[in-house]
């Protein structure tokens, strides 16, 4: 049987990115919801390509599923890369408002030139608890001074794109798909699935 493709996590800001980029994909997409798959694969890595490969052999374990796996991150340069690997709780802190609040109050006083950060995405494909590809895609931008937008997730109402005029939360979906660290790093890796679907039908 045709192997599904399983999204590999629970941010739902992250499916509906996937549900769109991946839409061309050979396999036919599923999540863990669907799948009704309970169990977490912990995220014990050092780094975004290690996380990423964690979650892709774990999940993979069920032959069932060909597994994309995203581990993705907020680097600021002036403050060392924070909050990078500890984006999704940045500060402890529980809703993305209250980690932007706190983003924004480490980077009070510090000008606009120096507010330069880069989102970055890892991807891991796995299949049978191995690992099939890696992508990554990366997308710079300026720490706003404050939010603006209600789209996308996460960090997006303060990531500015000065080619746009916009953060990230004012794009429409497939704007931010076109330039994101996400969207870069899923044109690598449905090249990676119709290989894979290839050799699958051979
Ligand atoms: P899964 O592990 O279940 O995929 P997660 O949200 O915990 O979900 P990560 O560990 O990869 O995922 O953390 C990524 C965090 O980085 C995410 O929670 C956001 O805070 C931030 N982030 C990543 N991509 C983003 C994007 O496109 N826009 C805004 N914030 C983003």
């Amino acid at each position: 049987m045709t192997p599904r493709l399983l999204l590999a996590t629970r941010n739902p800001g992250k499916v509906q990115e996937y549900t769109l980029l991946l839409r061309h994909a050979p396999f036919r997409l599923t999540t863990l919801d669907e799948e009704g798959i309970e169990v977490d694969v912990r995220e014990t890595g050092h780094t975004l390509h290690e996380n990423a490969q964690l979650k892709a052999v774990g999940y993979s374990v069920d032959d069932r599923f060909v597994v994309v796996a995203d581990d993705s991150g907020l680097e600021v340069d002036a403050l060392d890369g924070e909050p990078g690997l500890l984006s999704a709780r940045y500060g402890g802190k529980n809703t993305d408002a209250e980690r932007i609040a706190l983003l924004l109050s480490r980077l009070q006083g510090v000008p606009w030139e120096k507010r330069l950060a880069r989102f970055r995405c890892v991807i891991a494909i796995g299949a049978n608890s191995r690992i099939v590809g890696l992508c990554e895609g990366e997308c710079s931008g300026i720490i706003g001074l404050e939010p603006r937008g209600d789209k996308g997730f996460g960090y997006d109402p303060v990531f500015y794109l000065p080619e746009f005029d916009k953060t990230m939360a004012e794009l429409s979906a497939e704007e931010k798909n076109l330039v994101s660290h996400r969207g870069k790093a899923s044109q690598k890796a449905l090249q990676i699935l119709e290989r894979m679907r290839q050799e699958i039908s051979r």
